[in-house]
């Protein structure tokens, strides 16, 4: 395999002016006299690009060449951000591409403000993906990225009287300059149908004989690495109808008829995670999970390994990493590919099989650990089906082997559930077949070894590890935060960028007051900056005055929306009740910023009077401007990472035991963001590191949680007990944020006194009170900056190359290799 005849144009101000006039005049086939901002944007993406190209076919050389030991990192969701401003960084082009385009005539803000983002995910666990491909890259690990390209990434939220309306998401309709198609390397991806055993030269063997299939195509998207000359490639697989519409019965005018198959293959891969709340969605979904995992099963296989490979050296070639349960179906289809395909024994597939997958599970809501029912799986996948039973039969004989017959055990441990329907339980079936599994943060990891599977844990002793989340500082640091970043730059050099537990060295720097004043300015001019961009966005105004108190993530009741909600119209009430002068109320801009999934009703209310409650309390003049509720519609990663640097306190307040991790939180103190938190997901990490002088904790522990809900939680006895409490309610209730109509928010009042699952009301004294810690040390602006400062110095270990390290250390064994 030879070098790549490919060269960079050369990286001066002059090739790259040249490179970007050819990109528009013969890629887009317009003079720049003539060109639109599209124009420019889609030519300066291709520009960057060619920079690009070389080193990404020259890591795929060398990969091919090595044979190492790689990562395949399967999620059925990416949530990328924009790439532009990433490829300008990771080539160090930033500075030259932007003269180059002023030499042009072009400011290249307008061409970045251009990009619309791939929001091929839904909140955390896509970003997380999104940052482990980067540190990967970053380090040089060899690894590829499999995943689905939705047409319609993640819904864009408008707001209509307050309530949240969905639109589609058409992240495509301006071009995809990002992306490589290779139809010539589709896959058929079968489904449905039957089995039936055959004799194979004496020997009985199963084969599936699918009743219809669809091609899936990928997309190649560069990963490229931070200025080390890397690039890897995430794959995404689009849905193609294996035959094209039906001449005849398009002749006979049935038009829609005629297209029939083609649509209905092509909406695998329309919509990310459609609504599962009607069976007809939870089947898609089913068909986009095997249809991705499938499709790179199949890639690894065909494609990527050379075709002599012998198979059973396949652990010590790929690890299957499996993000969460969405890709699980991939475990009996490398058993189908690899018994009923390539005739391998039963005993030897499972062997390899088990010593390529891990799994790493996201969650401790029992109702987010997937099912499938039986029937559906069944239905849709019947190979697979028998093959799970098996798997299960073998690892249900080895239970009852150790246990005897403890058969409460053996229903608990089943991969097949039988309550309140018989299904196959994901999460059992990954655990089972991977060589490790792992929770995101160190309570987590606990508490799925303590309890969520905790009959695993004993079973399996050592199969479970933990590895912290971590956010990429490339991102979430050095692109969103430059101003912060020049001044980290200007006090330990460039190096911190991919090293960024040397951040440390600036604990010395948080003594001197002139480091602090600069620090101090630079979170002022990022206010500044959220403030022209809100207006823009949304003509939302942010007082840079102000102490901005920040929630941003999805809108979940256990992440506790509400809690921060009641926060606000306490502090409304005091003001309007006259209990609090209003010389004493610190001035504070709150902002939110969140998405519910579109059938969660609950979830939609609180959205919808987080709105009212901001309209009344913003126009309310005898608040005099002090307090003001922002919530800027459709929070995505471009609009995170104007908020972050800018935020003054982050609100990580979800009831101890709920949260996995959560990532914000990393961003947030990462950017010198204090945190009023619960001890919850990795807020126990960040307190434990940055110090409790520097963290508002509050709120029950885990242990605490489990202790009332056992005593029988009664959230109106809290109601009754707290007159402040009781008085905000009220004024909920009233209808004072609802034109005087009490019906409006009936359900939520309702839900929170009489259902209240994640105990708001328990844990809101405590709440109240941290903020009022809050107030106080914020008056103090020297020593909150000298917190703000410890923060950022002690957060190094919150980035993803620390978390790809562990990943590697304690799973996977993939080096570095380039
Ligand atoms: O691990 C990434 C992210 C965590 O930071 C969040 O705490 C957790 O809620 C989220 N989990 C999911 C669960 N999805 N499923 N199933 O998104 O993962």
């Amino acid at each position: 395999l030879a070098k790549a005849p490919v060269t960079a144009p050369p990286n001066t101000v002059d090739g790259f002016v040249k490179q970007f006039l050819d990109n528009l005049n013969f890629g887009q086939g317009v003079a720049l006299s003539a060109s639109g901002v599209n124009d420019q944007y889609l030519a300066l993406a291709r520009t960057v690009r060619d920079y690009l190209m070389a080193r990404w076919l020259e890591t795929v050389r060398r990969q091919l060449v090595s044979q190492a030991k790689g990562v395949c990192y399967l999620s059925a969701e990416y949530l990328l951000g924009r790439q532009l401003g990433n490829s300008l960084l990771a080539t160090g082009l930033e500075d030259v591409a932007a003269e180059a385009l002023a030499e042009c005539g072009i400011d290249i803000a307008d061409l970045r403000a251009q990009e619309v983002e791939p929001g091929l995910g839904n909140g955390g666990l896509g970003r997380l993906a999104a940052c482990f491909i980067d540190s990967l890259a970053t380090m040089s690990v060899p690894s590829i990225g499999y995943g689905i390209r939705y047409e319609y990434g993640i819904f864009r939220q408008t707001f209509e009287d307050g309530q949240q309306v969905e639109k589609p998401d058409r992240w495509l309709s301006m071009g995809s300059p990002w992306e490589f198609p290779h139809p010539e390397a589709a896959q058929t991806i079968s489904f449905g149908g039957r089995t039936e055993q055959y004799d194979d030269d004496g020997v009985t063997r199963t084969r599936w004989i699918p009743d219809w299939d669809v091609l899936a195509i990928p997309y190649n998207y560069m990963v490229p690495g931070y200025l080390n000359g890397r690039v890897n490639t995430l794959r995404l697989w689009s849905a193609q109808a294996t035959k094209a519409f039906d001449l005849r019965i398009f002749n006979a005018g049935d038009y829609a008829e005629a297209v029939r198959a083609q649509t209905f293959a092509e909406n695998i891969s329309k919509v990310l995670y459609p609504e599962d709340s009607t069976p007809q969605g939870k089947e898609l979904r089913l068909q986009q999970q095997y249809f991705f995992a499938a499709a790179s099963i199949a890639d690894f296989l065909d494609v990527v390994l050379p075709p002599d490979y012998d198979l059973t050296k396949l652990p010590d070639r790929a690890i299957f990493q499996l993000n969460d349960t969405h890709p699980v179906i991939a475990v009996p289809e490398l058993m189908r590919q690899l018994v009923d395909v390539r005739g391998l024994e039963w005993e030897q597939a499972w062997e390899i099989t088990q010593g390529c997958f891990a799994y790493t599970c996201h969650t401790l809501l029992p109702e987010a650990l997937e099912v499938w029912s039986v029937d559906l799986l069944g239905r849709l996948l019947p190979r697979h089906l028998e093959i799970i039973y098996r798997i299960n039969e073998e690892f249900l004989a080895a239970v009852r082997e150790r246990y005897g017959d403890d058969e409460l055990r053996v229903r608990n441990m089943s991969i097949i559930g039988e309550h309140p329907e018989r299904s196959v339980r994901m999460a059992h079936l990954a655990t089972v077949a991977s060589v490790k599994v792992n929770g995101v943060a160190e309570l987590h990891s606990q508490l799925l070894r303590e309890k969520v599977l905790h009959d695993f844990h004993e079973f399996y002793p050592g199969k479970f590890t933990n590895v912290t989340n971590g956010i990429t500082p490339r991102r979430f640091l050095r692109l969103a935060n430059k101003s912060l970043s020049e001044l980290i730059t200007d006090a330990l050099g460039p190096g911190w960028v991919t090293d960024l537990d040397r951040l440390r060295e600036l604990e010395t720097y948080a003594e001197d007051p002139e480091f602090r004043e600069r620090f101090a300015e630079v979170k002022a001019s990022n206010k500044r900056r959220l403030n022209r961009v809100l207006l823009e966005r949304d003509g939302l105004e942010v007082d840079d005055t102000h102490m901005l108190d920040v929630m941003v993530k999805r809108l979940h009741e256990y992440k506790r929306q509400m809690l921060k909600l009641l926060h606000i119209v306490t502090l409304y009430d005091g003001i309007v009740s006259g209990r609090v002068p209003i010389s004493e109320v610190t001035p504070r801009t709150f902002i939110f910023g969140a998405k519910a999934a579109p059938g969660y009703r609950i979830a939609k209310d609180i959205i919808h009077l987080i709105n009212k409650v901001g309209s009344v309390v913003n126009a309310d003049p005898a608040v005099e401007g002090r307090l003001k509720v922002l919530f800027p519609p459709n929070y995505n990663v471009t609009l995170a990472e104007r908020i972050i640097p800018a935020a003054d306190l982050s609100e990580q307040i979800s009831l101890a035991g709920k949260e996995a991790s959560g990532t914000g939180n990393m961003k947030f103190a990462l950017n010198g963001a204090l945190t009023i938190g619960t001890d919850d997901g990795a807020n126990v990490e960040i307190r434990q590191l940055v110090g409790d002088d520097h963290f508002f904790l509050f709120g029950m522990t885990e242990p605490e949680v489990e202790e009332l809900a056992a005593k029988g939680y009664v959230p109106s006895d809290f109601y009754r007990a707290d007159p402040n409490l009781r008085s905000a309610i009220d004024l909920i209730a009233s209808g004072a944020f609802s034109g005087g109509d009490r019906s409006v928010f009936e359900p939520v009042i309702s839900n929170l006194l009489y259902n209240d699952r994640f105990m708001v009301l328990a844990d809101y004294a405590a709440y109240i009170a941290a903020q009022e810690r809050v107030d106080a040390a914020y008056a103090d602006a020297d020593t909150w900056t000298r917190s703000a400062i410890l923060n950022v110095a002690r957060c190094g270990f919150f980035s993803s190359d620390r978390s790809m390290r562990d990943y590697i250390d304690r799973i996977w064994h993939t080096p570095p290799s380039f």
